[in-house]
Formats: structure tokens, C-alpha cells, sequence
């Protein structure tokens, strides 16, 4: 059996994230994901807005996730790489080459991230929804632009 082994803090729950957990599942018959606690977020820089607990309960609903343990902090990896027997560690791309270091324990691998969503760009938007309005307005304007071009090839 395969293991595979993530971590995340996975706030505001995005197609990013379900992209992820998804082709890490078809790495290995067994997917494990370490979830930041809110306390290890403190540490990172980061504030999220879900709770660790909501945040551990929602990447457990997925089912790509067989196992969920909290990532309390950096220096937690060897050990949870041993104790979980993990084959494959993998993070996504924005991680590339960070955590080569466990090479010598499993095979490392990095994926590539979603590109236009992040819980960051979700947190900003949320607090300035007229930057929502701007980036839908400026996604029609280059649909009709397409419109006008394919028009004006066909002329
Ligand atoms: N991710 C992605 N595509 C996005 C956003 C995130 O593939 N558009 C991936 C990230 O590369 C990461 C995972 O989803 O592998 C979780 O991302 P975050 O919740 O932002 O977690 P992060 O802050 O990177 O925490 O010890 C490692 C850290 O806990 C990772």
C-alpha cells in the first residue's frame, strides 16, 4: 500500500485545494494531510479564517483524504513521515524544492498549484468586493474583445 503524505492550511476551502488532495489521491492508495493548527498559522505569519477545527473536519469530508493529523509546527515532517510508513511526500509547486531535504526517507514530489485562486486573493476580495466587480468586468471585456477579433476574421 502507498502512502501519501500533504500538508495544508487549507482555509476558505477553494478548487485549489480540491485539486490538489485529488491528484495526490491518485499518487497512492492512502492519502494523509497534516492541517495547520491555528497556533502553527501564528507561527507561519498567517491568520486564517476558519478555525483549525472547522478547517480539519472540512479536508476530512473530502474523499480523496483517508487521514487527517494536525501540523503543529515545521519540524514535525521526519517523524509523521515515519510513524505514517509514507512512500510519497508531495506539496504543491509554490513548495518546489523546499522539503527535499526527506528525500532520503520517501520519494518527494511537487505539484503544480491552480493558478487564480488563493485563499489570500479570497480574503481580499471579500474585503473589497469592487475588486471583484473590476476583475468580472475586465473577464467580459476580454470575451467581447475575443468576440470582435474571431468577427473580424470571418469578414
Ligand atoms: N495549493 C494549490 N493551488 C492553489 C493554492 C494552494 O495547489 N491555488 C496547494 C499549496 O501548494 C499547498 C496546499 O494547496 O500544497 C495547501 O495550501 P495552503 O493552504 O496555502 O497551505 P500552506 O500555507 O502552503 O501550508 O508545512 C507546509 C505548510 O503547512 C503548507
Amino acid at each position: 500500500m502507498t502512502t501519501v503524505l500533504t500538508y495544508g492550511t487549507f482555509d476558505l476551502f477553494h478548487i485549489g485545494h480540491v485539486r490538489l488532495l485529488s491528484r495526490l489521491a491518485e499518487l497512492g492508495d492512502e492519502l494523509v494531510v497534516g492541517v495547520s493548527t491555528d497556533e502553527f498559522n501564528a507561527l507561519k505569519g498567517k491568520t486564517s479564517i476558519i478555525s483549525y477545527a472547522d478547517r480539519a473536519e472540512i479536508v476530512s469530508a473530502v474523499r480523496h483524504v483517508d487521514k487527517v493529523i494536525p501540523e503543529n509546527g515545521w519540524e514535525q515532517k521526519r517523524q509523521d513521515l515515519i510513524d505514517h510508513g509514507v512512500d510519497v511526500f508531495a506539496m504543491g509547486s509554490d513548495w518546489q524544492g523546499k522539503f527535499d531535504d526527506l528525500s532520503d526517507l520517501c520519494e518527494i514530489r511537487y505539484l503544480d498549484r491552480t493558478d487564480g485562486i488563493s485563499s489570500t486573493k479570497l480574503k481580499e476580495q471579500l474585503s473589497d468586493p469592487v475588486s471583484l466587480d473590476v476583475d468580472r468586468v475586465r473577464e467580459a471585456l476580454d470575451t467581447l474583445q475575443q468576440v470582435v477579433d474571431n468577427y473580424r476574421g470571418l469578414r
